[in-house]
């Protein structure tokens, strides 16, 4: 009976195709090798989504083959050294896999010259599979503000000026992070949300006046990055209200805000 029970197991393992991938010792050390050979280093998501000149910076950074990175560098900035302090696997986002959104993270520290200028930043990630490319806004230290919880409502919002931005992150599920400022009648108002990971991060952006009046949003622009342009009737305060169009937030959630007037 136990005879008859073994083959018949064995005959459905054959019939089913199911062939052991190893039949040798070093196999899977192999195949490992080669799906590294043939993996691309690529960077998927920055947290934060903006670094400031002059200020240490501690910067994580999601993708594929970064458990394997070597160094960090800044071409047009080569002078600035940066030390990789960590290096691991990434757990999969909720809803999301690692084949999309990367399944390896590092943490970067460097300090930008106070004087370095604000604008693109290229950085290039080293690794045995090729060179990860990423670019960052760097902004100047007197020109931002650093989003902090509880933020969620009218009452606890951010006070913002014209020209200046905000590093923020939608850190959980349904968060919702509220600003402040004030427009002038026909000015021009320009608004964007630009996610550290767009992958990851789908910002939208709402705009309400103080009484709660729905006044303008947006989700996608050219990316998967909201872009909102606004023009008043009459001198109001706005509220603005960043959120995750799917109302999914976590670690990899970061954005920068920007509000300014376009003449
Ligand atoms: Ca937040
Ligand atoms: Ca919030």
């Amino acid at each position: 009976m136990k005879r008859a029970l073994l083959v018949l197991i064995l005959m459905v393992f054959i019939l089913g195709g199911f062939v052991p991938e190893c039949s040798q010792m070093g196999c899977c050390s192999m195949v490992r090798a080669e799906d590294a050979k043939n993996q691309t280093a690529r960077i998927t998501a920055t947290e934060p989504a903006a670094i400031i000149s002059g200020i240490k910076t501690t910067l994580k950074v999601r993708g594929f083959m970064l458990k394997e990175a070597r160094d960090m560098r800044f071409p047009m900035a080569v002078e600035v050294k940066a030390e990789i302090t960590e290096k691991k696997d990434s757990g999969p986002p909720k809803g999301m896999e690692n084949k999309i959104v990367g399944d390896s993270q590092l943490i970067a520290e460097f300090t930008l010259p106070a004087q370095h200028p604000v604008g693109i930043l290229e950085y290039v990630i080293a690794t045995p599979a090729g060179d990860a490319t990423g670019k960052i806004m760097v902004l100047a230290a007197e020109t931002f503000i650093d989003e902090t919880e509880p933020n969620n409502a009218f009452r606890e919002a951010h006070k913002m000026q014209l020209g200046q931005s905000s590093r923020g992150s939608i850190q959980g599920d349904k968060d919702v992070d509220v600003y402040a400022f004030l427009a002038k009648a026909g000015q021009q108002l320009k608004v964007t949300v630009t996610s550290g990971g767009s992958l990851l991060m789908d910002a939208a952006v709402h705009c309400y006046d103080p009484r709660g009046q729905f006044l303008a949003a947006a989700d996608d622009g050219e990316s998967r990055d909201p872009v909102l342009m606004l023009k008043l009737q009459t001198d109001s305060e706005v509220f603005l209200c960043v959120s995750s169009a799917h109302d999914v937030g976590g670690e990899w959630h970061s954005y920068l805000l920007t509000v300014e007037e376009v003449k």
